[in-house]
């Protein structure tokens, strides 16, 4: 996805389909190209209740002529003559720069068949022709970010333009916030970084900057700004100028301010244009202080009596070694995982933090990791919750095909996202209580490297060691879980939609 290549998946009909629909979706929100593959029995019920039938009817059920069912679209094969239209619908698919999700389903009969590949040409991406209002308004946009005060929000759609936003924001002083998923695309220890918005964000700093009276724009790019996105922080924004840029503009529009302008227009495409009005202007060495992480300060958090790790200092160890010593690919977990990592992480590369915020399934780094770690590029290292790790993993399959692979379990023994976020709400409890598991013991019986880690000592050689081997891990860390993490963010925005639903 970050390559912008597509991925082709295969799965058996039935089952294979219906667990692959968690994936698909959360693939389709985040924006990627699949060709997903897979049998189905018939075209109608054959009415034997034969096992995993799966008809056409079930299929079509997926795909919704307002784009949002599982699939942008499906194409059924029954018959030889069916695969003619594949490669024409596979090239307009696959050429749309903001995401293409597509089933193609062959049945029974059709799997029989041979057919001869007739054409070989490859799939090319066309350029975007420019319109004249997207050169207005890089012209307009560049004058306020050289003249006055504005800042930039970078979500995942932006980061093939990190460099170049780098240096406009460098040579215009402009601030940067990024989302999520944008974390990296602008270097998080620059001093003209803001925070990561959304899920586990400072919003009273990032509100502070964005409602500063001497504020006029704030430029939004790559980032539908969905509520673990942006805490909807957007709608606050009634005083100054709002731009979006992107080329999904109609699927944004409804969750911007109303005075927004919104131009279509490839990311990539607007920022040359943008810093072709910038003109070079070196910024003073001195001038360039970083932001601090957690690494620089002398406090730790765990309390040795407790033989459990704080969370933050699991962060710091993560910052430490992981991001800041070998450079690793980081993904995080639906769960406590997110807030901590969001918050206190620190990226200054592109392409290195993966979360899915946009559905947040647990279980989609417990086993997406393997597809990160595939490249063996560098290691891939999941910050995973228990419960996710008990609900799906793939350990087995970094295990066969010796991928660099590290599952960093945050072990509470809780669904403890849960547990907490019911309390911040004033709810009553729920039992959230998870047996405690010896995931080292776990991934052993796999065939990866298990570790077992009750301090910060015990992490950093764990941590050390598992990247240094390059081999499949699973590092079991006994974390406290009474601590509670920033999410006050989500708990506020919860709070403020039940009172909106109530009128
Ligand atoms: C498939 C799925 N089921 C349920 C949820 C709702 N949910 C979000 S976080 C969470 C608890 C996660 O527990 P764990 O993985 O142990 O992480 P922790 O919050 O304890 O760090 C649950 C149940 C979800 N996001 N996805
Ligand atoms: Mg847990």
């Amino acid at each position: 996805m970050c390559q912008q290549v597509p991925a082709i998946a295969f799965a058996t009909a039935g089952p294979g389909i219906s667990n692959a629909l968690t994936g698909l979706k959360a693939a389709k929100l985040d924006g990627a190209k699949v060709i997903f593959i897979s049998s189905i029995t018939s075209v109608a019920p054959s009415g034997k209740w034969s096992l995993q039938e799966t008809t056409v009817q079930d299929i079509e059920g997926l795909v919704l002529s307002d784009g949002c069912g599982y699939f942008d679209e499906v194409i059924i094969i029954s018959k030889k003559e069916d695969y003619h239209d594949v490669e024409k619908k596979l090239r307009k698919g696959l050429n749309k720069k903001e995401g293409y999700i597509v089933g193609i389903f062959l049945t029974t009969k059709a799997q029989q068949e041979i057919i001869d590949s007739e054409n070989d040409e490859k799939i090319l991406l066309p350029y975007d022709d420019l319109g004249d209002h997207v050169k207005h308004y890089s012209q307009e946009i560049a004058d306020l970010i050289i003249n006055k005060n504005a800042i930039f929000w970078a979500g995942f759609g932006a980061r093939h333009a990190s460099t170049l936003l780098t240096q406009i924001a460098v040579k215009t002083n402009s601030q940067v916030i990024s989302t999520p998923r944008g974390k990296g695309i602008f270097d998080e220890k620059h001093h003209l970084y803001v925070g990561t918005s959304g899920l586990g964000s400072d919003t009273e700093s990032i509100n502070k900057i964005l409602h500063c009276p001497s504020l006029s724009a704030v430029i939004i790019m790559g980032t539908r700004l969905g509520e673990l996105s942006s805490s909807y922080i957007q709608n606050s924004l009634d005083k100054v100028k709002v731009y979006y840029i992107g080329l999904n503009v109609q699927e944004v529009k409804k969750n911007l301010p109303p005075h927004s302008v919104l131009i279509d227009c490839d990311i990539e495409t607007f920022i040359t244009l943008i810093n072709t009005y910038v003109s070079e202007k070196s910024i003073p060495s001195d001038h360039i202080k970083t932001i601090s992480t957690l690494c620089d300060s002398n406090k730790y958090y765990s309390d040795p009596a407790k033989n459990v790790c704080h969370p933050l200092d699991v962060m710091r160890v993560i910052q430490e070694i992981v991001i800041d010593m070998f450079d690793c690919y980081v993904a995080v977990e639906a769960g406590n995982s997110f807030v901590w990592a969001n918050r206190y992480l620190k990226f200054s590369n592109p392409l290195r933090y993966r979360i899915n915020t946009a559905y947040g399934a647990m279980g989609h780094y417990a086993c997406g990791l393997i597809g990160i770690a595939a490249s063996k590029e560098r290691c891939a290292v999941g910050i995973i919750g228990d419960g996710s790790m008990l609900m799906s993993n793939e350990v087995s399959t970094a295990v066969k095909y010796g991928l660099p692979a590290i599952w960093l379990v945050m072990n509470d023994a809780s669904y403890n996202m849960c547990r907490q976020g019911v309390e911040l709400l004033g709810n009553a409890q729920l039992d959230c209580d998870i047996p405690q598991v010896d995931f080292a013991l776990f991934g052993q019986a796999i065939g990866a490297t298990g570790y077992n880690v009750r301090n910060i000592k015990e992490l950093r050689e764990a941590l050390f060691h598992a990247i240094e081997e390059k081999k499949p891990a699973v590092i079991n860390v006994f974390i406290d879980k009474y601590v509670l993490p920033p999410l006050n963010d989500r708990v506020n925005t919860l709070k403020r939609l039940k009172e909106e639903a109530h009128g």
